[in-house]
């Protein structure tokens, strides 16, 4: 073979290993790769097996202090990690590279399947606390003693969309907890609502197949707005509660911070004697509800699709811990048999009236996961997994989740052995004979690996403790074995027309808007009507206002398999709006400042912002910063258009003259203003900031909403009215769509 000019063979000059800056290797600092490992200076990477791996291994110096020395999985010191093994300069890569391989190999298997349903999630530690006894109804140690702290890992999450999809889709929120109590890992895996779609396990993989992307075209992605999804639901009448709800703002959420969180299913408390006591579980924000509007949720997910991760993680690693109280609703078997509905039917909720709900502990999310993979995405929650002294209902769909959990995480992580992964493993005692497996990480010593055995009791292993140990609660079943749903589980529309009576104007407008947007994005009328004829069961002015949006004609009404009771009272509990917080605690206000924006302003807002608990961030022309009035310069978190008013729950714009000339003539800063203001944002404005207000056509609408910021007195005012987080009002008087009664 000719020989290449020297001229043209590159690897003839070029170095071992590319210059650092080309490999973005600024922990590499003065030395050259071939030198110095590429672990950053700070990384603390600790492995499942390998602490010792972190704290003996070797270390030596580079710029930035002592750094481990890179070894393959294997512990061998690498020299290279830059070049592969080749032949020559230029010649062939050997199959004797091991590290190669080996670094391919792990590479080329780093992904796990992701969870079929609620895929897309992002999870916190924290701790429970009891705050009230709950020993007079139930054995469970983590109900025993006020002031215990128990641990805690709470994943939240979407349910359609996959890993990669956006936060603010709307989405109904998963919110499962694991409480790693001293009686084993209790799983509470609730979501945000409090009922669901269908009433029999049986039922979930075609709900779940409907509103994922369709089988052929695999769109649309991370929502319910398409024609197999509105079919389905069409076609199950059992859904129309839970469908209330998710056309609500609470699929909208503002945060996972601002959530509710619900077990859904009735449970039971079993004292010591056995007595069962049910119940529902339910976490109150201690942050009050709140939710976005669907416009500016849409706008938020090309903003920010990480609006929700980012919101937790910045909150916890600020030192605003989120909190939520653990409330119980406690019945018995008599309030079961009067009530209106099936306990055992999780499309019913019993209204906060009825029975109310007992705060008995509070969960704090005080820590943010080491490394999401290990954590969030590892961690597998079960149903199934509760302490003694709580216990299932028969209530079917609890039953077949029971089933199908443990399921899905052999599908996911790949072993028997998930529980020995440090995330899912409980933090009490275990001992057992269950042995080897995959990745086996906690094997037992001795002997005896069954039981009975006669090996003593220092040699024979653990034995059953009929006392502390879980006992199911002695019910009596039985009947002819069939395939039924129970008459009492035959109400569809009852509780569906009571959510939507109990909820704000502004709520119902809600209501109404989501479903015309829904059903618009369905391509087949015939379902879009079959959706208004179940909705003239729920309320007939909604039915109204869906057909009207649709320009459909009113379809007869569905017929209902029960009579629907129509004088449900209305529950103030179910509304978000009348469960908002009585302050801006935890909220961000979103600053827009330009060149020469009054000093003092800003920082009479900064101390107001300060002084409620709230944070704030900075929107500039530049993304270097604003100079103000008195000549500081504040450095921004966005340039204008990276930062639009959807991030935030306010805003101010402070600007001078010149700059509000300047952002007059553009379209980003015109669209943050427009955008607050159709989003019903408090607003406080500068006197020189009303000009873009006139550029961008709004001026004449200004509203109570709306206030002036005349000098620094003016600041406290505006972050004490902006605790109402919206002025609804707007919507109502603006909006083409609001109901004309309202
Ligand atoms: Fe489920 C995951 C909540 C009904 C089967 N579910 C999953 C997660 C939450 C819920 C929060 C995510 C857990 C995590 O963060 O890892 N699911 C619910 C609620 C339901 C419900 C509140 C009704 C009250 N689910 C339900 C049924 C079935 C499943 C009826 C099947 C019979 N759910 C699953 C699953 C998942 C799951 C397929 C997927 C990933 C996982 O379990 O770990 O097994």
């Amino acid at each position: 073979m000719a020989k290449k000019p020297a001229s043209l063979d590159k690897s003839a000059k070029s170095p071992k290993a590319p210059a650092p800056a080309d490999i973005g290797g600024a922990d590499i600092g003065a030395e050259s790769p071939q030198k110095a490992s590429r672990v950053p200076a700070n990384a603390e990477i600790t492995f499942a097996y390998g602490e010792a791996q972190a704290d003996g291994g070797e270390t030596h110096q580079v710029a930035g202090g002592d750094v481990a020395t890179l070894t393959t999985q294997q512990g061998m010191p690498v020299a290279d990690d830059q070049n592969s093994l080749k032949q020559g300069t230029r010649g062939p890569t050997l199959l004797e590279d091991f590290h190669f391989r080996e670094k391919m190999f792990h590479f080329d298997h780093e992904r796990i399947p992701e969870r079929v349903v609620h895929a897309r999630g992002y999870a916190a530690h924290g701790f429970f606390e009891l705050t009230d006894s709950l020993s007079d109804v139930s054995r469970a140690d983590v109900f025993q003693r006020v002031g215990e702290r128990t641990p805690a890992f709470v994943r939240f999450s979407t349910v359609a969309g996959n890993k990669g999809s956006f936060d603010l889709a709307r989405d109904v929120r998963g919110f499962a907890v694991k409480l790693y109590t001293q009686e084993g890992n209790w799983d509470l895996v609730g979501n945000n609502i409090p009922v669901f779609f269908i009433q029999d396990a049986i039922k979930f993989p075609d709900l779940v197949h409907s509103v994922k992307p369709a089988p052929d075209r695999e769109f649309p992605q991370a929502q319910s707005a398409h024609d197999n999804f509105w079919d389905f639901i069409s076609l199950t009448p059992e859904s129309f509660h839970m469908v209330m709800w998710q056309m609500s703002d609470r699929t909208i959420p503002r945060s996972f911070r601002t959530m509710e969180g619900f077990g859904v299913h009735t449970f039971r408390l079993l004292d010591a004697a056995g007595k069962s006591t049910f119940v529902k579980f339910h976490w109150k924000p201690k942050q009050g509800l709140q939710s976005v509007v669907w416009n500016e949720a849409v706008k938020i997910n090309g903003a920010d699709p990480d609006f929700h991760r980012r919101d937790l993680w910045d909150a916890i690693n600020s030192g605003d811990f989120p909190e939520w109280e653990l409330g119980v609703q406690l019945f018995d078997d008599a309030f079961a048999d009067s009530f209106d509905f099936d306990v055992l039917d999780a499309t019913k909720l019993i209204p906060e009236e009825l029975v109310p709900v007992r705060v008995v502990g509070r969960l704090v999310l005080d820590r943010v996961v080491d490394n999401f993979f290990a954590e969030t995405e590892q961690v597998a929650f079960c149903t199934q997994n509760v302490p003694p002294g709580i216990d299932f209902s028969n209530d079917p769909l609890l039953q077949g989740r029971n089933f199908s959990y443990l399921d899905t995480q052999i599908k996911r992580l790949g072993s028997p052995n998930f529980t020995h992964i440090p995330i899912n493993a409980p933090k009490c005692p275990m001992a057992h004979f269950q042995q080897d497996g995959h990745m086996a990480m906690h094997n037992p010593k001795g002997r005896a690996n069954y039981e009975p055995n006669s090996w003593g009791p220092t040699q024979g292993g653990p034995r059953e403790d009929p006392v502390r140990g879980f006992t199911s609660f002695a019910e009596v079943a039985e009947g002819p074995k069939q395939r039924v749903r129970s008459e009492t589980f035959a109400d569809h529309y009852s509780q569906a027309r009571q959510f939507f009576v109990s909820q704000t104007p502004i709520e119902q407008k809600h209501i109404g808007d989501a479903l015309v947007f829904e059903l618009s994005k369905v391509e087949r009328p015939d379902i879009r009507s079959r959706v208004v004829s179940h909705l003239r069961n729920v309320d007939t002015a909604l039915a109204t206002t869906v057909a009207d949006g649709l320009g459909l004609a009113m379809p007869d009404a569905a017929v209902a398999a029960r009579e629907p009771i129509t004088d449900l009272p209305a529950s103030d509990k179910l509304s978000i709006v009348k469960n908002g917080p009585d302050s801006f605690k935890g909220r961000k206000l979103g600053i827009l400042l330009s060149d020469g924006a009054d000093a003092a302003l800003f920082k009479a807002l900064l101390k107001a912002v300060d002084g409620e608990g709230a944070v704030y961030e900075v929107i500039a022309p530049k993304i270097a910063g604003a100079t103000l009035s008195d000549g500081t310069t504040v450095a921004a978190k966005h340039k204008i258009d990276g930062g639009p008013s959807v991030l935030f729950d306010a805003v101010a714009l402070l600007v001078s003259a010149e700059g509000a000339k300047l952002l007059s003539r553009d379209a980003a800063a015109k669209d943050f203003v427009t955008d607050a203001f159709a989003h019903c944002k408090y607003i406080a404005i500068s006197a020189e900031a009303q000009a873009i207000f006139v550029a961008a056509g709004i001026a004449d609408d200004l509203d109570e909403a709306c206030l002036l910021l005349a000098t620094a007195a003016d600041a406290p005012a505006f972050i004490e009215a902006a605790r109402a987080l919206r002025f609804w009002p707007r919507e109502l008087a603006v909006d083409l769509d609001a109901h004309p009664q309202t």
